[in-house]
């Protein structure tokens, strides 16, 4: 999973990465970037730290977070700053999911073009971006379509149902309404599924500042959000930055219940539709991240691409069983191991093993 910070500049995306990642962005908050940050933020889950406890693994390897943190977009209506936009934007686009940062504090120290906060007000801003990007990569490529059955092209007829599918979401850009809930067939997700719509990715809302989240911030706009979370991220740095054995202390001093990581994880976890589900052995013990409604079949080819090819059967039993069970010995004596096909719906905790003819 590829997840990108979103945000005008300024909003507090690297801090935010700073927060949630393992160590530090090499561009400090504050400096002007121009390099995207990536890291993968480890997913912690007590459930695999038990398995590890059980198996004694020689390798401990828990689920990732691809988290993207690129240079924000510059505010400002010069061709300059509307380039510089769509540039970044443009490279944004192969990600999975997108998390919204929105600026809630107030910060005389940076080049905004107002210092008092107004989330609602930069969210429109940045939702409005995504959308109007979107469209323009739908008109283009409409318009050349047209030209193509205009001058009935050896294409036309693949030409006709990819522009029936573009005119589709144009017209509901155009309504400022969300690509995500448009019902597709296969086929027509498809044609669309080039194009790396922002409109078809689901978004997680995240207030950076001290202030609550209020309930109707992110409300009425073309997006929706699967998710929404208020960090301050200034805080949660620091927090993150120190030494594990002075942290509750701070944690206790400054109120804060769970690390801003587990929190966002957690969050996009949630909001994205994600689970995940465990390999087991003395070799490795290992979390997988698919997605809720992923079958037996899905799951083998995250493991290995020859996993999927060859899938016989899938040997699935639940972490809690194991975890009551105490063992596989045990387990194996209470008849526990369920064998499942292809398309078998994995489960969140579904400890598995794909036997495969390949
Ligand atoms: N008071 C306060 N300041 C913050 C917070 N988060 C970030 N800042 C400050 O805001 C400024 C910008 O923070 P960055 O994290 O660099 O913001 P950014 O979105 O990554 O900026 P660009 O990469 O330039 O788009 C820095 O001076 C930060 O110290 C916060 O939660 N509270
Ligand atoms: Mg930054």
């Amino acid at each position: 999973m590829r997840i990108a910070l979103l945000g005008l500049a300024g909003s507090g995306k690297t801090t935010v990465f700073n927060a949630v990642a393992t160590t530090p962005a090499a561009t400090p908050p504050g400096s002007f970037q121009t390099e995207t940050h990536v890291q993968v933020v480890p997913v912690r889950d007590e459930r695999l730290e038990r398995c590890r406890e059980i198996f004694q693994p020689r390798k401990y390897t828990p689920a990732g977070l691809e988290l993207h943190d690129p240079p924000g977009l510059p505010e400002g209506g010069t061709e300059g700053d509307k380039e510089r936009r769509a540039r970044l934007l443009a490279s944004a686009r192969e990600n999975d999911a997108y998390v919204l940062v929105v600026r809630g504090f107030t910060s005389p120290q940076y080049a905004y073009e107002r210092a008092e906060a107004d989330p609602k007000a930069d969210l429109e801003r940045l939702v409005g971006e995504m959308v109007s990007a979107d469209y323009v990569i739908c008109e283009g490529r409409a318009q050349k379509l047209r030209e193509n059955i205009q001058r009935k092209a050896r294409s036309m007829d693949q030409d006709k149902l990819e522009l029936a599918v573009l005119e589709r979401c144009l017209e509901r850009l155009d309504a400022g309404k969300d690509l995500l809930d448009l019902e597709l067939d296969d086929a027509d997700d498809k044609r669309l599924r080039g194009f790396q719509l922002f409109s078809r990715k689901p978004r997680i809302l995240l207030l950076n500042g001290p202030g609550e989240l209020s309930a109707d911030l992110g409300e009425g706009l073309p997006l929706s959000f699967a998710g929404r979370l208020a960090m301050d991220a200034q805080i949660d740095a620091e927090l993150a930055s120190m030494d594990p054995a002075d942290r509750p202390a701070f944690m206790e001093e400054f109120g804060i219940e769970e690390a801003a990581a587990d929190r966002f994880v957690n969050e996009v976890y949630r909001g994205v539709g994600l689970l995940s589900f465990f390999t087991v052995g003395e070799d490795e013990v290992r979390a997988w991240t698919i997605h809720r409604g992923d079958s037996a079949v899905i799951a083998a080819g995250r493991i290995h691409t020859d996993l999927a090819k060859g899938f016989v059967r899938a040997e699935v039993f639940p972490f809690e069983t194991l975890d009551a069970a105490g063992g596989m010995r045990e387990l194996k004596a209470q008849n526990a191991i369920r064998l499942e096909p292809k398309d078998y719906v994995v489960k969140d905790g579904d400890i598995v093993h794909i036997r495969s003819a390949l």
